[in-house]
Order: structure tokens, then C-alpha cells, then sequence
């Protein structure tokens, strides 16, 4: 049976940007799952299947409809344990976790710094209020005063990608041999930089640029196809 995915959209339904939706949308072809997903818009993403407080990504599996790419990511491997696993293991999922929270504190701050604004500009107009009310409330500030005080260089989001840079110095993926649902965390965070940001700030000359090209290509290329704001 084909899984939907609701997956976060801008004022152009292709564009599909969300960190999050990106996450899950690798672990379907990782796992070799049929999906496929309906765009949805800032303001939408509260109400999706009845929904009153909704986050995307949104799932619905059948009758079950699950929330949270890391829950969905669990959900899956549980799902479907035959096909290739997310996690390997209840180790793999406790090291993920710990993934998930430094990408989020570290890695997605660095990203906000750098494409913020042009979040922003591919909105629709209802969206773009959305999007200003809720930002402006949780930075304390207007996006242009938030946007203002970071300069559009890739310098700080290579510190905060050190850490990766030592590990693929060792090995392929952070998964090992082969990528897990870990690499798909750090991969989203990439990928929204790369489909939203009109600046050239995305990692280059490294070794989680190799990486993140690897992945670009995997799956018959589902990363590097997706629309992008620089290309028009
Ligand atoms: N922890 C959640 C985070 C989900 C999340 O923050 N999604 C954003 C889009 S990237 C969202 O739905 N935003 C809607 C809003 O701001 O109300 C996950 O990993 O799925």
C-alpha cells in the first residue's frame, strides 16, 4: 500500500523544503517503501488529518497515521522489519537520538543563520505571516534584525560540522559502511540549506561535502532533483 506523507511546501508546490519531510522521505527509499505526499503549506500544517497542533512530517500508513520523523523512522523499522533497517538495533536508535539533538541545537541554528530570509520570500503571502508571527515571537526580534547579525559564509556551519568532518575522515557514513537513519538527520539539515539559500554557504572541498554529494545521489538521485530556490 502507498504511505502519504504530508510534506512542507512554499508558495511553489514543488518546493519542497522542510528538514523534517526530508528525513522521512529518505527513510521510505531506504527502506524501499511506496509513498507519496501532498504538499502542504505553512499554514495548513496544523489541521493536517484532523489535526489541531500538527508538525509535519505527518504520516498516514493505512489507518495509521504517525507524526515526528524520528517516530516515523522507529515506526518503519517496526512496520517493516524485513526491509533494511533504520537504526540496526536498539543501539543504533539510542546513538540516533543523540544525533537528532545535535543537529537540532547545533547544526539547525547554523542553517537558520544562513537562509532564513529566503525562507521567507518563497512563502505565500498568508504563509509569510505565519511564518513572521511565530519567528519574530520565539528570536525576540524582527526576522530582518534576526537575519542581520550573521554573515552569509559558510565559516560557522563548518565548525559546527567538525565533528562530522573527523568522523568521514574514518568512515563512509555515520551509519558505517552504508547510511542509516542518522545520515538522513544531518542530510534534512543540508538539503534545506541547499533548496532554500540564495548564497553559496553549502559545505565544499570537504569530506561531508563528498558525503552529502553521495547522498544527492542516492536513490536514483531523489536529493539532487529536488527543486531549488538559487536555480529559479
Ligand atoms: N521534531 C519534529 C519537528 C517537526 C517540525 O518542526 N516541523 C516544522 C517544519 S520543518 C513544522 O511543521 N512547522 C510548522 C509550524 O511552525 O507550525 C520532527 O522531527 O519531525
Amino acid at each position: 500500500m502507498t504511505i502519504q506523507l504530508y510534506d512542507l511546501c512554499g508558495a511553489d508546490i514543488d518546493l519542497r523544503f522542510s528538514p523534517h519531510c526530508w528525513k522521512t522521505r529518505l527513510s521510505f527509499l531506504h527502506k524501499g517503501l511506496d509513498f507519496e505526499t501532498t504538499p502542504v503549506p505553512f499554514t495548513k500544517v496544523a489541521t493536517i488529518e484532523g489535526g489541531d497542533s500538527r508538525k509535519v512530517p505527518v504520516i498516514r500508513d493505512g489507518e495509521k497515521i504517525v507524526e515526528d520523523s524520528y517516530e516515523i523512522a522507529k515506526y518503519l523499522d517496526a512496520q517493516y522489519p524485513d526491509a533494511p533497517s533504520l537504526f540496526k538495533g536498539e543501539g543504533g536508535e539510542a546513538i540516533t537520538a543523540h544525533i537528532v539533538n545535535w543537529s537540532q541545537t547545533q547544526l539547525h541554528p547554523a542553517v537558520t543563520q544562513l537562509c532564513l530570509m529566503d525562507i521567507y520570500n518563497e512563502l505565500a503571502p498568508n504563509d509569510q505571516v505565519f511564518f513572521r508571527t511565530t519567528r519574530e515571537k520565539l528570536f525576540g526580534c524582527t526576522l530582518e534584525e534576526f537575519d542581520a547579525k550573521f554573515p552569509k559564509t559558510r565559516e560557522n556551519l563548518e565548525k559546527t560540522l567538525f565533528p562530522l568532518e573527523l568522523t568521514l575522515k574514518k568512515q563512509k557514513f555515520i551509519g558505517g559502511e552504508s547510511p542509516l537513519f542518522a545520515d538522513y538527520v544531518v542530510f534534512g539539515a543540508l538539503q534545506w540549506l541547499r533548496t532554500t539559500c540564495t548564497h553559496d554557504v553549502l559545505p565544499h572541498d570537504s569530506k561531508v561535502a563528498d558525503w552529502f554529494d553521495t547522498l544527492l545521489d542516492m536513490y536514483d538521485g531523489a536529493g539532487r532533483k529536488a527543486k531549488c530556490v538559487s536555480q529559479g
